[in-house]
């Protein structure tokens, strides 16, 4: 059977006013990067002559310009789920431009198999080989791409030929049956493969193959600098202590960690902290630092959902491609964020808090509880299963107007349940076996910008007084929001007023 090379204005042509679109890839690597484009053209030119159109658009997490950039511009989002991270696209879930659903990474395949969301009407899936029977080896990354192919009644393939070595056996395709069939997911070490390197699409679904020559258009990261290199050490030392303590095994575990600079900042501090033996990572995402890591042996093996690395960084990992193919695996979202495999591998999870409480709670997602930064992403799907989860992020913002650690955070992301560990650039606090007013002590004392310590401490004397398990005084437990609203500086919270309230 010949499946015809199309354009993209062709491929934009197949999607209709109102179609569930998914797409492949999880952040930019491997998303679609040309009929997006084409389609927000379509959109804008309806849009000019007075006709509506918007898709629901279902992806593996972040996308890219080409992709939430662009359909947000013109305005052809309806349903957006699970993860978004550009600014455009932000600004419409934050007014009522876009119906933004946050949900954990793992959970999107399933549901839409489970039919929570209608059908998938059309799938774009990049590829970077393909046979004519629908043989595809996907590029970057995976995200959803086995089941929204499987799913979806067309599908559109984007050919890139950006990358000049084969990818051909990094992937590792698989669907878990769904229940009451589901048996375990038989991963017992980052590195098992229990599925195929190539994906199977029906051709009889494929409308066309787009060509296509866009990079993923990652720019480099932000070398760790001086707030994130304290942050990174402040974890490393406390992961050496663990394993010197012996509550880590001495062949250490298997290392989850976010996105972004201090997530950089924590795997260099790792790869040149002498105590801390080699590793293995078992992760959804891999920037440029663990190529590093890698090429120095420090980590041993990366199973991942994307390579999300910068142009100069893939580049490199092209050329040297041979020296990565028995190290990575890249797995669908739903099998990098297991939360069953989470646990039996006993990961050590490492994620950014915007804001945290006095008691343990974390805020990943919500700035002053209201506005949308980017979703939970993958964060809880670690965060709660994982051996040792820890969250970390600088003790003070905007130049020290805003406290991170509040007696009450403004929305709730992570509940002080699935909350082990606390580290700010002044410390980390252990909250493993504590009660509520423990752990309110231990992070005043570890985390706390010394610039808020005071203010802290008098809100917990103010609580305590009120009693109860968890000591909060409710009218006073918004105080620093409040002030920061009123006066722009969380730092004019004045406890005081509420004694006798
Ligand atoms: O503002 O942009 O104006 O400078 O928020 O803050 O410190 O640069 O944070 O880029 O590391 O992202 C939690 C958002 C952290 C991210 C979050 C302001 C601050 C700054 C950004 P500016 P930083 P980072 C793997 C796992 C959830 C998903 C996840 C995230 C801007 O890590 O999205 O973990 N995590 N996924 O000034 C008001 C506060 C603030 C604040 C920071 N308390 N109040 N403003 N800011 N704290 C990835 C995937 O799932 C794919």
């Amino acid at each position: 059977m010949s499946i015809p090379f199309i354009s993209a204005e062709e491929a934009a042509n197949v999607i209709k006013n109102g179609d569930n679109v998914g797409l492949s890839g999880f952040t930019a690597s491997g998303t679609p990067k040309v009929v997006t484009v084409a389609l927000a053209q379509r959109a804008k030119a309806l849009h000019e002559k007075g006709e509506p159109f918007k898709i629901n658009l279902f992806t593996g997490a972040s996308t890219n310009d080409h992709v939430d950039g662009e359909l947000s511009r013109a305005d052809a989002i309806g349903v957006r789920v699970p993860y978004q991270s550009h600014k455009d696209c932000r600004k419409l879930v934050n007014g009522d431009g876009i119906h933004y659903s946050d949900l954990h990474l793992s959970h999107l395949s399933q549901d839409l198999r489970y039919g929570f969301y209608g059908d998938i009407d059309v799938a774009i899936i990049e590829a970077t080989e393909m046979s004519p029977n629908g043989e595809v080896i996907l590029g970057a990354g995976l995200g959803m791409a086995p089941t929204v192919a499987q799913m979806a009644k067309k599908v559109i393939i984007e050919y890139s030929s950006y990358y000049h070595n084969s990818f051909r056996g990094f992937h590792d395709n698989y669907i878990p049956l769904d229940p009451p069939h589901r048996r375990e997911i038989p991963i017992y070490k980052p590195s098992d493969r229990i599925g195929s390197p190539i994906l199977k699409i029906d051709p009889k679904k494929i409308v066309g193959v787009v060509p296509s020559n866009a990079s993923e258009s990652i720019a480099p990261f932000t070398a760790p600098d001086e707030l994130t290199t304290r942050i990174g050490n402040n974890i490393c030392d406390f992961l050496a202590g663990e394993l010197k303590a012996g509550r880590i095994p001495k062949e250490f575990l298997p290392i989850q960690s976010g996105v972004g600079n201090v997530a950089n900042a924590v795997l260099y501090g790792l790869g040149e902290n002498p105590e801390i033996p080699r590793f293995e990572m078992y992760t959804e995402v891999i920037q440029d630092a663990v190529m590093k890591l890698m090429e120095e042996g420090k980590c041993k093996f990366a199973s991942t959902c994307a390579l999300t690395f910068s142009d100069d960084a893939m580049l490199h990992f092209m050329e040297n491609i041979d020296f990565f193919r028995d190290k990575v695996v890249m797995r669908p979202g739903e099998i990098s964020n297991h939360p069953e495999i989470v646990r039996r591998l006993g990961l050590i999870a490492m994620n950014t808090a915007l804001e945290a409480d006095i008691f343990g709670n974390v805020n990943s997602t919500h700035v002053l509880g209201t506005k949308m930064m980017n979703g939970i992403g993958g964060s809880a799907d670690f965060s709660r299963n994982a051996y040792l989860s820890i969250f970390s992020c600088p003790s003070i913002q905007k130049g020290g107007k805003i406290s991170t650690f509040v007696p009450m955070v403004s929305h709730l992301d992570h509940s002080e349940h699935s909350v082990k560990i606390l580290a700010t650039e002044q410390g980390v606090a252990d909250l493993r076996g504590k009660d509520p007013r423990q752990r309110a002590e231990t992070i005043i004392e570890n985390c706390v910008h010394p610039m808020y310590k005071e203010l802290m401490w008098d809100y917990l004397k103010l609580a305590s007084k009120c009693g109860g398990h968890t000591p909060h005084h409710l009218p006073a437990a918004f105080a620093l929001h409040e002030a920061f609203m009123e006066t722009g500086d969380m730092l004019n919270a004045d406890f005081a007023r509420f004694e006798g309230v």
